[in-house]
């Protein structure tokens, strides 16, 4: 039998099929879903634009919201509708936005379009949720039930996690996730390291961490998209992506509600680890939206090693 005909006839665990096999509660599995078909009509977006980031004129001629703003518009108007969600939060927005009636089950977070200034060069870039059951302003690990990112490059891919394991998801011609890797688990050490910040910037301990890893072999694998680098990691079963404290902002980049809360959540979930050098990820309580920290996430090797080279000292 041809290899082609042998792909149409395999059976394909659909997003939906999979979540409710694995339990995950009615609401919850109902809201994922969703999103996952919010994670189309942004795509539609992003091809739309012709790789344009700034406002852009549609095939009638009218102008456009930024990709950003319209991504996040597109969450923003679909959740309302949902019949799930109270609050959003998004990078987009300066305030938790109440989107519900006030009595729905879940709260959620976006970066809609995260590393869209790359979207010129035609690298895939990503759309990142985190789904909360109280207030943010807590440790992800109280709040967080779930997380997920959708990737837009050559494939759309979608990876979730509903506390029960990570999965990914592609977007076949039909317009349906299937399941393509199920409890993807990391390895304990990788061999990719994805270090973001500009050398001059970094602190001589983070210097030598790096220093580390280069001279053990680990290969360099940096887009400039947090998204398609910690994907990277994820597919790739292991390694490090970091971004870290710089001598100029000791909170380095990265968002923690936004970012780095759901990813840390998807990485811990696959086997992995998130710290910001001293605490987990998902233990650093979230006090105002824009927050930022440093982050090391990825296998459990690389992510322990960075403390013999940071000192608490610093951070306190
Ligand atoms: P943009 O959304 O402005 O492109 O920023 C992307 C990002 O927040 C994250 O996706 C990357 O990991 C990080 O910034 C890259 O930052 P550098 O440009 O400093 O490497």
């Amino acid at each position: 039998m041809g290899e082609g005909i042998n792909d149409y006839t395999q059976f394909c665990v659909d997003l939906r099929r999979h979540m409710w096999l694995a339990g995950v509660d009615q609401e919850l599995r109902r809201l994922i879903w969703q999103i996952a078909v919010m994670g189309k009509y942004i795509s539609a977006k992003i091809y739309e634009s012709n790789r344009k980031l700034a406002g852009f004129k549609n095939i009638y001629g009218e102008e456009q919201l930024t990709l950003d703003r319209g991504a996040d518009e597109i969450l923003k108007n679909q959740l309302q509708y949902s019949g799930f969600v109270r609050d959003y939060a998004s990078e987009e927005q300066d305030s938790v936005m109440r989107i519900g009636k006030g009595d729905e089950k879940f709260i959620v977070t976006a970066d809609p379009l995260d590393g869209s200034s790359l979207v010129d060069t035609n690298l895939s870039i990503g759309t990142i949720i985190g789904i909360h059951k109280d207030s943010v302003f807590d440790e992800g690990r109280n709040t967080l039930v779930a997380a997920l990112y959708i990737t837009y490059g050559p494939l759309i891919t979608m990876v979730y996690s509903a506390g029960k394991g990570t999965h990914e998801f592609v977007l076949n011609r039909e317009g349906e996730y299937v399941l393509s890797e199920e409890n993807i688990v990391l390895k304990d050490k990788g061999s990719i390291y994805s270090p973001g910040g500009m050398h001059k910037d970094w602190t001589p301990e983070h210097l030598q961490y790096i220093e580390f890893l280069e001279n053990s072999g680990y290969k360099l694998r940096y887009s400039g998209g947090f998204v398609p680098d910690i994907n990277q990691v994820l597919i790739k079963k292991g390694g490090l992506f970091t971004y870290p404290a710089l001598k100029n902002s000791p909170r380095g980049k990265l968002r923690l509600l936004f970012e780095l809360q759901p990813m840390s959540f998807i990485i811990e979930q696959a086997g992995g680890r998130a710290t910001d050098g001293y605490r987990d990820i998902l233990s650093v309580p979230v006090t105002e939206l824009g927050q930022r920290s440093p982050v090391y996430i990825g296998s459990r090797f690389e992510v322990d090693k960075v403390k013999d080279y940071l000192k608490w000292d610093n951070f306190l």
